[in-house]
């Protein structure tokens, strides 16, 4: 199959594109335009040679159209977005232009070119907010209430997909995915800078380790694995909406203690708190219920939360030396 994804530069995109090559499939990406072209191909320089890429933009609708067109894929995987909550409070108009216009964008690109093309959406577990189900849980049913302008413009994207499926009968499938985490995460987001921190204080190149909540709680779960689950949803016969989670929770303090405890390195000397760090609104706790994804598909996560920190702690202690 021709397949298409959006944010094929970003974590998700890169273990996806490996995933579709290794099943012989041809792979198509859209690439921002960044004044340091390396940096356009940072996570995908290994396998570039075997994609096709085209510059362009969720929020520049005719670069979706041209990239349509050139593709003439049978799957759009729409992972491109302003990712970071913390960064959406400082820019809520980009976000919602690039998280939440952005897929609608997409959505009616896909309308005009093609509407039999099948697009997966990377929803995300920010729009629940902090709804909780009586179990500690969040599921399909759980309600919506998003506290950051990035869960907002996730839940927007979100009904614009179920609209799309609706309205016109196209395939448009949302995985409702949990936190999820690689040593190709972005550093700015908390397991990679507690990871990479943490090896730089233990190696003697930096001092502390500085963070704002330690209390909130999330369901961590591997990237590589929950690729594999966007594609197992993107293979059922019909669109739906399903959480990719682990059903466990962690708190940041929790990643800080295994990192730390791993590296042999003291709370005391070295993490210290900064309000900066800190969110306007937090969300205190996310645990999935991924039972209809594991019902459907017979996915199941096949990292553990320890596993995966260790392989980021030593993606750092390799790139160190
Ligand atoms: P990521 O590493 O931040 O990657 C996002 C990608 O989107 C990057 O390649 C980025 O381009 C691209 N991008 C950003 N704005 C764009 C725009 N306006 N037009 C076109 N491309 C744009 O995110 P990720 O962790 O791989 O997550 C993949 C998707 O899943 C995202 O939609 C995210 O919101 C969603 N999600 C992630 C998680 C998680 O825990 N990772 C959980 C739930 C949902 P550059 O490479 O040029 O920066
Ligand atoms: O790693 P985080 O920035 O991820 P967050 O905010 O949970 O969002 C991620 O998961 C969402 C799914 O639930 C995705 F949709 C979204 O795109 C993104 O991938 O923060 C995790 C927790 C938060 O509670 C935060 O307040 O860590 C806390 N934290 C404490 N100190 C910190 C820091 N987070 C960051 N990034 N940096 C800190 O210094």
């Amino acid at each position: 199959m021709d397949i298409l994804i959006t944010g094929i530069n970003g974590q998700d995109g890169s273990y996806l594109a490996e995933l579709l090559l290794g099943l012989g499939h041809n792979v198509h990406g859209i690439l921002r335009r960044n004044s340091q072209s390396e940096n356009q191909t940072s996570r995908i320089e290994h396998i570039r040679h075997k994609l096709q890429l085209y510059y362009g933009d969720l929020t520049d609708f005719a670069s979706l159209i041209t990239a349509l067109k050139k593709a003439e894929p049978q799957l759009v995987f729409n992972l491109a977005a302003q990712s970071h909550v913390k960064i959406s409070f400082e820019q809520p108009v980009y976000t919602m232009q690039a998280t939440g216009v952005g897929f609608l964008n997409l959505a009616e690109a896909v309308r005009i070119v093609n509407p039999g093309i099948k697009i997966f959406q990377a929803s995300s577990s920010e729009m629940f907010g902090n709804s909780i189900d009586a179990d500690g849980f969040q599921r399909e049913t759980t309600a919506f209430a998003p506290v950051s302008p990035y869960g907002i413009a996730k839940l927007m994207a979100h009904q614009t997909a179920i609209n799309y499926r609706d309205s016109y009968g196209m395939f448009v499938t949302c995985g409702i995915f949990f936190n999820h985490e690689s040593p190709r995460r972005g550093t700015n987001f908390l397991t990679n800078k507690v990871c990479k921190t943490a090896v730089e204080i233990a190696a003697g190149k930096a001092d502390q380790l500085v963070l704002g909540n330690l209390h909130s709680h999330r369901d961590w779960g591997y990237s590589k694995d929950y690729v594999k689950a966007m594609l197992a949803l993107m293979e059922l016969d019909k669109p739906t909406d399903a959480i990719c989670a682990t059903g466990l929770t962690h708190s940041v303090g929790d990643v800080v203690d295994h990192v730390f405890g791993r590296l042999k390195l003291s709370r005391e000397k070295h993490l210290r708190t900064d309000k900066k760090f800190e969110r306007p609104t937090e969300i205190m706790s996310l645990c999935g219920d991924s039972s209809k994804l594991r019902k459907l598909t017979g996915w199941k996560p096949e990292v553990t939360f320890e596993e995966m920190l260790d392989e980021m702690i030593a993606h750092w202690q390799k790139e160190l030396k």
